[in-house]
C-alpha cells in the first residue's frame, strides 16, 4: 500500500479537510511548510476578490506530534474565511422558520456552459446548481495542495525537487531558459504569472487585463518538472502501475484541466522515431547515489518516463487548462425555472487561475510520486524508507558490473 488521500469541503462552507494516509513516521513537517504551499496557490495575476478574503492556513487535527509524522492518518483543516458571509446560504441545518418550500437564497438557476452546474443538477436531482458548484469549485484544490505539501516533504527528504512554470497564458507563449533555473520555483514564483520569459510575462499581464475588461476568462499551460528522481518508480508490467497513466489521470482531475503531455508530448506524434527517442550513453554518474544505473540520455524527449517507469532523468509534464467557465460577460444558457433563454450566472470569480494551477499540479505530482516511492520502498519510518532507497541505489550502481560480467553477458545477442 502506498499513499492515499481524500478531501472534503464546499467552497463557501465552514472549512476544507484533507486526510493523508500511509506516510511513514518521522518525516519532519511544520504547519509553516504546508501554509507556504497554500500561500503560493493563492497567488497569480488574474485572481478575483475571493483571494483577498482568504488567508489559507492549516490546523493539524491528527497524525503529527512535535513536528514529525506519526505514521497515522494526517488530517488537516483549512477554514474558509468567506464562510462568515455565507452562513445562512450554506447552513447545514434546515431553516426551521422558512419551511421546506421556501425559496433558496442565492439559488443558481442559470447554468454556466463549461461548468458542472447543469449536468450536476440533472444527475443529482437538485433544484439549485449551488448544490453542485460548491463542490465543483476549484476551492477544493486548497485541500489537495495541503495534502501534496506532506508528500513533498517526504520527497524533499529523498532529494527530489518539484517545481513548475507557466509556458502559455491566453494564447501567449513564453520561451523558458534552458537549462531551467534551479530551484525552479524561486524563479517562477517571482513572476506575477509564474512565467520565466519577461517579454511574454508582460504580454500575459496585458492579456489578463484585456480579458477582465471584456468580462472574459483565459486558459493556459504549465510545465511541471521533478528533478532528483531515482530510476524505476512505477512499472511496465500492468496498466495501473504505469506511472505515466497515474500522473496523467491525477493531473486531469484538476478542475478545468483538459490535457496532459509527457516530455515531447503531442509533438512526438508528428516526428519520426529518430527525432524523438533519446539516445543512451554509458555514464559513470556520481557514484551509487546517482539513481540512473550507470547510463544517461543525450536528450529528454521522453520526459523522464519510459515503459511507465522513471528513467532517472527529470520528469517533465505539461498541463493545459481551459478558460474558467464563470464569465462576467455571460454566455447563453437556459433558465431552469422558466425554460426561457437566459444569460448564464455570473458572479465574482477569477479571470485566470493558470499560475495557481501550476502549484496544484506540483502538489498532485508530489502525491503520485510519493505513492510510487512508498510502493517501491515501503517503510514504516522515514529512516526505514531511506535505508531501502539507499540500498536500492547502491544495487543500481552495481548493475553495470553485473551486466558486463554475469553469465548472461557471454551469451550471443
Ligand atoms: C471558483 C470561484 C471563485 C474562486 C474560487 C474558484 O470563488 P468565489 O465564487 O468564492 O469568488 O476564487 O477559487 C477559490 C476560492 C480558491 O481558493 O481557489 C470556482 O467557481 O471554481
Amino acid at each position: 500500500m502506498g499513499l492515499r488521500f481524500s478531501t472534503a469541503g464546499e467552497s463557501h462552507g465552514p472549512a476544507l479537510v484533507a486526510i493523508v494516509e500511509g506516510l511513514p513516521a518521522g518525516i519532519p513537517v511544520t504547519a509553516a511548510a504546508v501554509d507556504r504551499e497554500l500561500g503560493r496557490r493563492m497567488q497569480g495575476y488574474g485572481r478575483g476578490a475571493r483571494m483577498q478574503i482568504e488567508q489559507d492556513r492549516i490546523e493539524w487535527l491528527s497524525g503529527i506530534r512535535a513536528g514529525e509524522t506519526l505514521g497515522s492518518p494526517v488530517a488537516m483543516l483549512v477554514r474558509n474565511r468567506d464562510w462568515d458571509n455565507w452562513r445562512d446560504v450554506m447552513a447545514p441545518e434546515p431553516d426551521a422558520d422558512a419551511g421546506p418550500d421556501a425559496p433558496r437564497r442565492r439559488r443558481v438557476a442559470r447554468p454556466r456552459p463549461g461548468h458542472a452546474d447543469l449536468v450536476g443538477v440533472l444527475k443529482y436531482d437538485r433544484l439549485d446548481a449551488r448544490d453542485i458548484l460548491e463542490r465543483a469549485s476549484a476551492r477544493e484544490t486548497a485541500a489537495r495542495v495541503a495534502a501534496g505539501a506532506l508528500a513533498r516533504r517526504l520527497l524533499d527528504e529523498l532529494g527530489v525537487e518539484i517545481g513548475s512554470h507557466v509556458v502559455s497564458l491566453g494564447g501567449i507563449s513564453g520561451v523558458a531558459p534552458s537549462p531551467l533555473p534551479s530551484p525552479l520555483n524561486t524563479a517562477s514564483d517571482a513572476s506575477p504569472v509564474r512565467c520565466l520569459d519577461p517579454v511574454a510575462e508582460a504580454a500575459m499581464i496585458d492579456a489578463v487585463d484585456a480579458a477582465k475588461r471584456a468580462g472574459d476568462t483565459l486558459g493556459g499551460e504549465v510545465e511541471v518538472v521533478a528533478r532528483g528522481l531515482m530510476l524505476g518508480l512505477g512499472s511496465h508490467v500492468s496498466w495501473d502501475r504505469k506511472l505515466d497513466g497515474r500522473l496523467a489521470g491525477m493531473l486531469m482531475s484538476i478542475p478545468a484541466v483538459k490535457g496532459v503531455e509527457i516530455g515531447l508530448g503531442f509533438a512526438a506524434a508528428r516526428r519520426p522515431g529518430s527525432a524523438v527517442h533519446d539516445p543512451i550513453d554509458r555514464f559513470e554518474g556520481q557514484g551509487p547515489g546517482d539513481g540512473r544505473g550507470g547510463f544517461r540520455r543525450r536528450s529528454n524527449n521522453a520526459g523522464g518516463l519510459e515503459g511507465g517507469m522513471t528513467t532517472g532523468e527529470p520528469l517533465v509534464l505539461r498541463v493545459a487548462m481551459k478558460p474558467i467557465s464563470t464569465l462576467m460577460t455571460p454566455l447563453p444558457t437556459v433558465d431552469l425555472r422558466s425554460g426561457a433563454p437566459a444569460a448564464a450566472q455570473s458572479e465574482r470569480s477569477d479571470v485566470t487561475a493558470v499560475p495557481a494551477m501550476g502549484v496544484i499540479a506540483e502538489a498532485l505530482v508530489a502525491l503520485v510520486l510519493a505513492d510510487a516511492v512508498l510502493e517501491k520502498f515501503g517503510g514504516d519510518s522515514l529512516v526505514e524508507t531511506r535505508r531501502n532507497v539507499d540500498a536500492y541505489l547502491e544495487a543500481l550502481g552495481g548493475r553495470w558490473d553485473a551486466l558486463r560480467t554475469g553469465p548472461a553477458a557471454m551469451a550471443e545477442e
